[in-house]
């Protein structure tokens, strides 16, 4: 039978369709396929990422609601994403909302950020006191996810005019700073509660410190105080009704941090439509020297389809990312945002180069284990988003809810015949899974068979590796998990997956979909060898019964496996901000990693990618640097673990 996605090819043919500049679908397809913008199933902005002490990266999104009232800004909420591997996301649903500040206002829920200290997680937003003026709320949580609660129950700042996009860091020395503001920058130090801040501050106006870059406060342009504001934040020339409104180039958004010794506060700048600009300084107080653009509003002619940006920027697993927002998804505009995420890359000072908005999106830092739990909300898209574009009566496919199981969290619902989720670079391992099992529920009879999950590996072509049926447990509320086995000498190695999701065509509310998880092949242990033969018995004395201990069993043997042979690489072609390299097979190898760096010895900086082909094109590279590259190929071990063989000579390549 055709599918309706059936015309829908590999992410990876978008990718190098896109890369060729060959257009060979049409915009909603690729837009379905790219992992730009990362949140497809609602309008997400203001993304703030935090690099958590548990391993994850945590990202909180302001929330644009589908029906906009009054032309303007309708947010009510926050969410909550998280990955570790950079392309699939986790969806933890709403984690704070106005309903939790007992002072604030409706619709005005705006760019928060969570910082972590000591084991908690402090959440701080902007939102609008009951009078109508801006302030700046807090939250408290145990969890990156939540529950956050307002220790206060009041503003921990304001109400005040403009006091929106509060953005925190935690110096070395434990002091932590808030800075926030549109148009005019305000920042306090915060005290070590991370609640309250020192209204005593040196130098500060009851704690407040300001930059002042608004043309009101100038009379002057020429004023010594105007020119100084200028060189910390840019020479602007936004107008209001034909008249220069500000002399900077600041408009608000700021996200503060340090890297390798210096401070910046990166921000929306250039008036309407925003861009995002950044200043650098030596102090975390300033002063501040402005350095220019990060990212454009317009890319190659085309706008990213919000009047607004936001950033956030962090550090995760030996990458630096910006977070932004578009209006790139389907229906977007600058009251439907949606957050993505691009790589930045540092210059020796310090400085940061321009990047484009992207609809790829950044290449994968690790693998999914199927052998833990995997929630069902873990994607990196899925046909029937909204980010498929593909649905004209404004009824999106799988939609996500609060999950009445006992494990929390959220859960897909709304699912219908063949809607898909698309789960990208899963680790089977070398020895493969033996079973499939899955968390559903389905308002069905008790054991009446509801559905299919269907498990694709790499294409929705082709055969299923396994076909899971949905059984009900009487209600729609009634979990339930129930195991298949699957084909060990097919689910093995590293795969992109399908979940395809099939049943009765009408039903628009097939099952709902918790978790699923793979059972790993367990190697059974070597038996013993055979007693040797017996010589003639011995005279014995006799035999006296002692209890024993039982015997603990040897732990299963494991067959030794080599590592692979060095590789040879045999070309290594610079690129316009890319390289090329290719290298001969080694035979046995289950894939390839590739480490570069401008660092010549290749001991500091190094970044990596991993491949199954002999051969790879690294992208986004600094223009005109040289880059230094070897080459290893992998097998895996017997406990499933990637085993590297020596890695190649050296080979440089000057950018172009
Ligand atoms: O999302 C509402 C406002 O738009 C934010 O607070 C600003 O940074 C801009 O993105």
């Amino acid at each position: 039978m055709r599918r309706k996605w059936d015309f829908i090819k590999k992410p990876a043919a978008v990718v190098l369709a896109a890369a060729l500049c060959i257009t060979v679908m049409p915009a909603s397809v690729k837009k379905a396929e790219a992992i730009n913008p990362i949140v497809q199933d609602v309008y997400t902005a203001d993304p703030a990422p935090m690099a958590c002490s548990d391993g994850r990266l945590y990202v909180y999104t302001s929330h644009d609601e589908d029906e906009t009232l009054n032309g303007f800004y309708t947010m009510n909420d926050w969410k909550c994403y998280s990955t570790d591997d950079m392309v699939n996301w986790t969806d933890h649903g709403t984690v704070l909302s106005y309903h939790d500040f007992e002072w604030a206002k409706e619709n005005s829920s705006w760019a928060g950020q969570v910082v972590e200290r000591d084991g908690k997680f402090y959440f701080y937003v902007p939102i609008n006191a009951k009078n109508g003026q801006t302030a700046i709320g807090v939250a408290v949580g145990d969890s990156p996810t939540g529950p956050f609660t307002d220790p206060l129950n009041e503003p921990l700042i304001g109400p005040a005019p403009n006091y929106i996009d509060p953005t925190v860091w935690v110096d070395d020395d434990g002091q932590a700073y808030m800075y926030w503001g549109n148009p005019d920058l305000y920042c306090v130090a915060l005290n070590e509660d991370m609640i309250s801040y020192d209204k005593e501050y040196p130098g500060s106006d009851k704690g407040i410190i300001k930059w002042e870059l608004e043309t009101n406060d100038y009379k002057d342009l020429e004023s010594e105080e105007c020119k100084n504001v200028q060189a910390q934040f840019g020479v602007g020339t936004r107008m209001d009704n034909g008249k220069l409104r500000r002399p900077t180039l600041y408009e608000e958004g700021p996200w503060f941090y340090k890297h390798d010794g210096h401070y910046y506060l990166v921000y929306a700048a250039n008036g309407i439509p925003e861009r995002i600009d950044y200043s650098m300084a030596d102090s975390p107080l300033g002063p501040w020297e402005y350095k220019g653009m990060i990212m454009d509003d317009n890319v190659d002619g085309k706008g990213s389809g919000s009047f607004t940006n936001h950033p956030g920027v962090v550090e995760y697993k030996g990458h630096s990312y910006l977070f932004y927002h578009t209006g790139k998804l389907f229906d977007g505009n600058g009251y439907h945002r949606s957050v993505a995420v691009d790589e930045i890359f540092y210059n020796e000072d310090g400085t940061i180069d321009t990047i484009p908005f992207t609809s790829e999106g950044v290449e994968p830092v690790g693998s999914l284990n199927p052998y833990k739990r995997v929630e069902a909300e873990t994607i990196e898209y899925s046909n029937s988003l909204k980010a498929a574009g593909s649905d004209p009566l404004g009824k999106y496919g799988i939609e996500k809810e609060p999950c009445s199981n006992s494990t929390g969290g959220v859960n897909l619902c709304d699912i219908s015949n063949d809607d898909y989720i698309f789960i990208r670079n899963v680790d089977f391992g070398q020895h493969g899974a033996v079973k499939f099992s899955a968390c559903t529920a389905a308002d069905v009879e008790a054991g009446a068979v509801a559905g299919k999950i269907e498990v694709y590996l790499d294409s929705i072509d082709g055969d299923p590796v396994a076909e899971y049926d949905v059984k009900g447990g009487g209600d729609a509320d009634t979990w339930v998990t129930n195991t298949i086995e699957v084909d060990k000498s097919v689910v093995n190695g590293l795969h992109d997956v399908y979940m395809v999701f099939t049943g009765e065509e009408e039903n628009e509310s097939l099952f709902k979909f918790d978790y699923w998880q793979f059972t790993q092949y367990e190697i059974p242990p070597t038996p013993a060898p055979p007693n040797p033969t017996p010589s003639a018995p011995a005279p014995q004395p006799p035999v006296v019964s002692v209890p024993q201990p039982p015997v603990p069993s040897a732990p299963p043997a494991k067959a030794e496996v080599k590592a692979p042979a060095k590789v040879k690489v045999t070309l290594a072609k610079a690129g316009k901000r890319s390289m090329t390299l290719k290298w001969k097979k080694v035979s046995g190898a289950r894939g390839y990693r590739v480490y570069y760096s401008t660092n010549k010895s290749l001991k500091k900086a190094v970044k990596i990618a991993t491949v199954k082909k002999t051969k790879v094109t690294i992208k986004k590279l600094k223009k005109g640097k040289t880059y230094y590259a070897r080459v290893a190929a992998y097998v895996y071990d017997s406990n499933s673990k990637k085993l590297f063989g020596k890695k190649s000579a050296v080979v440089k390549v000057k950018v172009k």
